[in-house]
């Protein structure tokens, strides 16, 4: 397997997150991704790489393929705004407070950044700070570049990058995320030739983003195993009669679980996730690999154990399929080594 992983991932370290009226310690870190490396650093079950430089535009071409250019602008110039509204801000991290819920205006930018902020967001969850833009592009950076690997005939490649991504839509941020890695991953396979891929999401929240992003395309199959959104996180998307539209109709499956179900009920929902793949006929599949179904996590409820994981990678193996993952979630820090490595080495070793 080929792990393509960001260097840059670090500059992406923000401080507090809201909860409940209150500023919290932000759950999604630096160290996540460290407990990978060490984790892959005693079970070496790939070969760690650096994504080799593209000629100027081809990073921004493809992420224009999945994002709207304004969003990424924004994205790009959000920091310089910020400290343009007041130098003192760079004390601080960036968290919106105002939406355009519905009813309101999108299509209007707003000369106010406060608003430009609400726009492009949908939480105050996810805070942005000096370093955010330059983790998330080498973050799409490492991504691109898995999928490159893939499509030219490896069987495996992971982009172990921060921040996550599953969240982001075409043109917001969110759940800790700011670019789409999983989308991108998918859009390069079919840029590089697959006819049919499909993103098979098993982090613990519906993948609401990437849902999004091909809700009207039938290329791409969006397929999320997640807790129900009647109790959990995104809240407002994940829905089980959510088939996709238009030409995308029948092309999403979501699969919400309750809150605490069983291991056994998540291999199930596991189960009919991969015969939807199976019958999309797609040529590659993107993983967008959340290790937030830990029984031990912080913030989410279901039971999956270490051993869970690497049962988890031996199924996805034998789907047979050209895959490509992309790291999501996973808060209980000390763990997401042992159990992100687990579905790589189960994975590597099925296949
Ligand atoms: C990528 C991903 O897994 N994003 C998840 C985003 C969840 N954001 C809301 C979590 C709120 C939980 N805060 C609990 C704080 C209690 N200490
Ligand atoms: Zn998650």
């Amino acid at each position: 397997m080929q792990i393509f992983r960001n260097r840059l991932q670090a500059l992406h370290d923000a401080r507090l997150e809201m909860y409940r009226g209150r500023l919290v310690p932000c759950h999604e870190k630096p160290a996540r991704v460290d407990h990978v490396l060490s984790e892959l650093g005693r079970r070496p079950v790939g070969v760690l790489l650096d994504p080799a430089p593209q000629p100027d535009g081809v990073l921004r071409a493809a992420l224009e393929a999945v994002h709207a250019p304004r969003y990424l602008d924004f994205l790009a110039s959000a920091w310089d705004a910020w400290l343009a509204l007041d130098p003192a801000n760079a004390e601080q991290d960036i968290l919106p407070s105002v939406w355009p819920v519905r009813g309101f205006r999108s299509d209007v930018l707003p000369d106010n950044f406060a608003a430009r902020l609400g726009l492009f967001s949908f939480d105050a969850g996810s805070p942005i700070m000096a370093g955010t833009w330059a983790a998330a592009q080498q973050g799409a950076a490492c991504t691109h570049a898995a999928a490159l690997a893939v499509a030219a005939g490896s069987r495996s490649a992971f982009a172990l990058t921060r921040p996550p991504g599953h969240h982001a839509g075409p043109d917001f941020f969110g759940g800790y995320c700011f670019v789409n890695n999983a989308a991108l991953a998918a859009q390069t396979l079919r840029h590089a030739g697959a006819t049919r891929v499909a993103v098979l999401d098993v982090d613990y929240h519906h993948g609401n983003g990437t849902q999004a992003i091909f809700w009207s395309r039938s290329d791409v199959l969006t397929v999320s195993v997640h807790g129900d959104p009647r109790s959990e996180y995104p809240f407002f998307l994940g829905h089980a009669d959510e088939h996709g539209e238009g030409e995308g109709l029948g092309a999403n499956l979501n699969l919400p679980l309750p809150r605490g179900s069983s291991v056994a009920h998540w291999f199930a929902a596991l189960e009919a996730a991969l015969q939807a793949v199976q019958r999309h006929g797609a040529d590659a599949l993107v993983v967008a690999l959340g290790v937030d179904t830990f029984e031990g996590d912080p913030i989410s409820g279901f039971r999956l154990t270490g051993a869970d994981y690497l049962r988890l990678g031996e199924r996805l193996a034998r789907a047979g399929l050209p895959t490509v993952f992309t790291f999501e979630g996973g808060y209980a820090v000390a763990e997401v080594g042992v159990n992100v490595v687990n579905v790589l080495e189960g994975f590597v070793g099925a296949g």
